[in-house]
């Protein structure tokens, strides 16, 4: 069976990503300029449900106020043609050399303050696209030289910027929550919270932390070396995955922003499961946007471009499809019983139990036989073969 995408499936696309006309550091773009109304009809045929955007994805920076109107008009009128929907929106910090040394961390005040007014203007428009969750995403906060930053200092300044747009969007009563993207490099030598537990942490001192949570992408976290799905787990069990954005990357080194799937297989099967179903002991499944932020390679054309969005959607229902029979399979659960991957949830000691009751308890400990524990055999490479079995149909 081949799956077809639907609106239910909730997928989304980036105007950046099947927009990128192919423009790396050594070469000149291989393809035209994409049409955002072209880009909404599109992805519509294919079976998207939602477009997200850069504010300058659409206006092109230093627009005149009625060439945005216009602007605004007709991507809102093939809103409304197709249906298409704007679950997210987000600002360009990058590209303009005025955000060379950052947006709201740059350490000159003027380009701070200008970084500021960008994003105000545009929760405006995410509000009035009816989006429901804004993206930060720093590529240029941060520095390729130690002594350059006061990194410090910085993420006193970050701060200062998120609190100040959370104030915001409470004071105008928008229904919108934000979603930190963490990056370790690139474009910058290191980018302030450069991974998803950095991120968290600097949430956790935010004046509505409430209201901010992350957007962690595969290939970021595999830049840094880090395991996507685990990562995704913290960000599930601290409550805090708002968005995700879903690609491939092949190892540590630049982000590739690949076909989702196309990179780390496996991991990208056992992150599906996890999307889809919770953990395998119980816990909170995922319910946000599939979003893909990929590329579509430089060496497609047009009719690539599409195929690529196409692979992105087909891969994530190829895999869900994997995943269910994997949970469904009675082999596999037996498998989590002998690893005991279930019996994690319970807690270590008992209701009520004190320390005094654990201090007491001699089968804990003095009677324990630590020489027998350490002989069993947990069986996760059984359970991880089970995985790879239904990943490539072969169960
Ligand atoms: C870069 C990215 C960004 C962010 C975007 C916000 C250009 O590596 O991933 O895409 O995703 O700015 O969503
Ligand atoms: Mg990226
Ligand atoms: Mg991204």
């Amino acid at each position: 069976m081949t799956p077809t995408p639907t609106r239910d499936d909730h997928f989304s696309f980036g105007l950046w990503t099947v927009g990128w006309r192919a423009n790396d550091p050594f070469g000149d773009p291989t393809r035209p300029a994409l049409d955002p109304v072209e880009a909404v009809h599109r992805l519509t045929e294919l079976g998207a449900w939602g477009v997200t955007f850069h504010d300058d994805d659409l206006i092109p920076f230093g627009s005149s106020a009625a060439e945005r109107d216009r602007l605004v008009a007709r991507f809102r009128q093939a809103l409304g043609d197709t249906g298409l929907t704007v679950p997210m929106m987000t600002t360009n910090l990058f590209t303009h050399p005025v955000f060379k040394d950052g947006g709201f961390t740059s350490n000159d005040r003027s380009v701070r303050r200008y970084a500021v007014r960008k994003v105000l203007r545009n929760l405006d428009l995410a509000a009035e696209l009816g989006a429901q969750t804004y993206v930060f995403w720093g590529g240029r906060e941060g520095s390729e030289y130690d002594g350059a930053k006061d990194v410090q200092a910085a993420l006193d300044r970050y701060r200062e910027a998120i609190d100040l747009f959370a104030g915001y969007v409470v004071e105008r009563g928008y229904d919108l929550r934000f979603a930190l993207e963490p990056k370790p490099n690139e474009p910058r030598g290191d980018i302030l919270l450069p991974t998803v537990g950095h991120a968290l942490a600097f949430i956790a001192g935010l004046e509505h932390a409430d209201m901010v949570g992350v957007n962690p992408e595969v290939g970021h976290e595999q830049m840094a070396g880090l395991n996507f799905a685990a990562g995704i787990a913290q960000a599930l069990w601290a409550g805090k995955l708002f968005h995700i954005d879903l690609n491939g990357q092949r190892g540590i080194k630049f982000d590739q922003d690949l076909v989702f799937g196309h990179g780390d297989l496996l991991n990208a099967f056992h992150l599906v499961d996890l999307l889809e179903h919770g953990a395998p002991g119980g816990g909170p499944a995922y319910t946000g946007p599939r979003h893909f932020d990929y590329k579509p390679s430089r060496t497609e054309d047009i009719a690539g471009v599409w195929e690529s969005a196409a692979a992105c959607m087909r891969m994530y229902l190829v895999l869900r499809e994997r995943a269910q029979a994997y949970r469904a399979d009675p082999q596999v659960q037996e498998a989590l019983e002998r690893a005991g991957v279930p019996s994690l949830r319970e807690p270590t000691l008992a209701a009520g139990e004190t320390t005094r009751d654990l201090l007491a308890d001699a089968s804990a400990y003095e009677d324990f036989d630590p020489q027998a524990a350490g002989e069993r055999g947990y069986g996760f490479v059984r359970l991880n073969q089970l995985a790879v079995d239904h990943l490539l149909a072969a169960r």
